[in-house]
């Protein structure tokens, strides 16, 4: 009898748990490709090409391929500067505006192939891509839209060449992560010596739907990159600084790539119609090529670390331009404070001075341990912790056992359930009652929230939301000096 009572207590309390669903997710949800790219936050972009060789930012298109011959090229050099970084890919400009190609291309003279580096025997692109994949770090390609060199740029045919390109690098260099499209196009160029100006109508020359499904089909992982998305869009800057709010989602109908709303981009649009994260562009130099007028410009690791907070701790990414010098290497001042750079991330966050605290709140979702306030301190994106679906305003309590001091926290939004927090705001314990240190909008991937406290209990209180939260992680760190 007892047994029978037992089992069936057993059975309803399994029955109740399997009765508990998760939260239904909200608005725009990002893609598994775009949740792997949320992972990364943080990787490299290397602009190398003619203009490494003629001091310039733009070239013509009518630059001798002679011009293109770096003296001591090292692929593990580079990427081994972006992996001591601590970067997780790098994205390498395979063919910028004026048109020369890092690799053989089958479909224009205009490359390495008819250059003296390696007797024409060379190929920039295969080398990076095979470093990267040797010392794990994803690969990307950059391919210039726009082509000051090529004689059809402006003509339906320069799209096919274009897509003839893109064929090219997503077959041939194993996996890629990202397919970056430059919003630059149309104006004056070589153009296969004809020179003069080309206007093209952003919106419609480059029937950019037909490309997608040629990335879509040759590397179904890779995320796309421009104004629009589809998968990741522009920040609206080259200084790498997202908007405060800088939502995930857009209404990416009103944009194609190269007619952009730059401000519009920096913040997103919420709710939005499309999951559209922003990634942050930006270069450790003045320039986006390598000038050795500039050795002595290379940001400090000080303020890379403040562009880290405005971009990744607002919910995007940072995408860091390195570029190779006239050897072929990262310069010795961009590798120095890259390393110090790196030295200070790691002192800040390396110690979550919230593990070890007890995690409580004022409401559970059917009290169920899936939905459990312990899950912000696992260390784990994919559990969270979330509320019964009216509870839209709780509060979630860390209590610290004993006072610790830290001037920096760390939220994530579990994402695959959308950006559901509005506003939120952080309190602490003190003197016998609450007291708020800070308060903020979007969450997101990540949020870094800077504010000197020393106390023994943390509150998070969800101020509005469109959803009950979904809460992956609450970490609190002391930057590193
Ligand atoms: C811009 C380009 O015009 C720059 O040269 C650089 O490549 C930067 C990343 O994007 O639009």
């Amino acid at each position: 009898m007892i047994r029978a009572f037992t089992t069936l207590t057993l059975l309803l309390a399994a029955v109740a748990a399997s009765a508990i669903e998760p939260p239904a997710h909200y608005g725009p949800v990002p893609s598994p490709r775009q949740l792997a790219w949320h992972d990364l936050e943080f990787y490299g972009f290397l602009h190398f090409t003619v203009n490494t060789f003629t001091d310039k930012e733009w070239g013509f298109g009518n630059e001798p391929e002679a011009v293109f011959n770096p003296t001591a090229f090292d692929a593990e050099q580079i990427v081994g500067a972006a992996k001591e970084a601590g970067m997780k890919g790098l994205i390498l400009t395979c063919k910028h505006h004026d048109g020369f190609c890092l690799w053989p291309s089958k479909f224009t003279a205009h490359s390495v192939k008819n250059s003296p580096w390696k007797n024409g025997q060379g190929d920039v692109v295969k080398e990076i891509a095979d470093a990267c994949r040797k010392q794990d770090l994803k690969f990307g390609v950059y391919l210039s839209p726009w082509d000051r060199n090529h004689k059809d740029y402006g003509k339906p045919e320069y799209i096919t060449y274009y897509r003839n390109q893109l064929r090219e690098l997503l077959t041939n260099y194993g996996p890629i992560f990202e397919v970056w499209y430059d919003g630059a196009n149309g104006g004056t160029g070589y153009y296969g010596g004809a020179g003069g100006k080309r206007r093209i109508d952003p919106r419609t020359y480059y029937d950019w739907p037909n490309t997608t499904k040629i990335v879509r089909e040759l590397q179904p992982d890779a995320c796309m990159f421009s104004d629009a998305g589809p998968d990741v869009r522009w920040v609206g800057n080259e200084q790498g600084t997202a908007g405060d709010p800088c939502w995930s989602t857009l209404n990416r109908d009103n944009y194609v790539p190269g007619l952009a709303d730059a401000r519009r981009l920096n913040c997103g649009d919420r709710p939005g119609t499309h999951w559209l994260p922003a990634e942050c562009d930006v270069s450790i130099r003045p320039g986006w090529f390598y000038h050795a007028g500039e050795d002595a410009r290379v940001r400090t690791p000080k303020n890379l670390m403040d562009l880290y907070f405005a971009s990744v701790g607002r919910g995007a990414s940072l995408l860091l331009n390195l570029p190779p010098d006239r050897r072929g290497r990262i310069h010795e001042n961009d590798i120095q404070s890259l390393r110090e750079f790196r030295r200070l991330r790691e002192a800040t966050f390396a110690k979550d001075l919230a593990q070890g605290a007890k995690a409580t709140a004022d409401n559970v979702r059917g009290q169920d341990q899936r939905f459990a306030a312990a899950n912000v301190l696992d260390g784990k994106r994919d559990t969270y912790w979330s509320t019964d679906a009216a509870a839209t305003t709780p509060e979630i309590v860390l209590d610290l056992g004993k006072p610790v001091t830290f001037n920096i926290v760390r939220l994530r939004e579990h994402l695959p359930l959308g950006q559901r927090i509005d506003t939120f705001a952080l309190d602490q314990w003190k003197d016998g009652q609450w007291a708020e240190f800070a308060k903020g909008t979007s969450i997101g991937n990540c949020r870094l929230v800077r504010g000197d406290v020393t106390t023994d209990k943390v509150r998070l209180r969800i101020v509005k939301a469109a959803a009950c939260p979904a809460i992956a992680e609450i970490g609190l760190f002391a930057e590193g000096k």
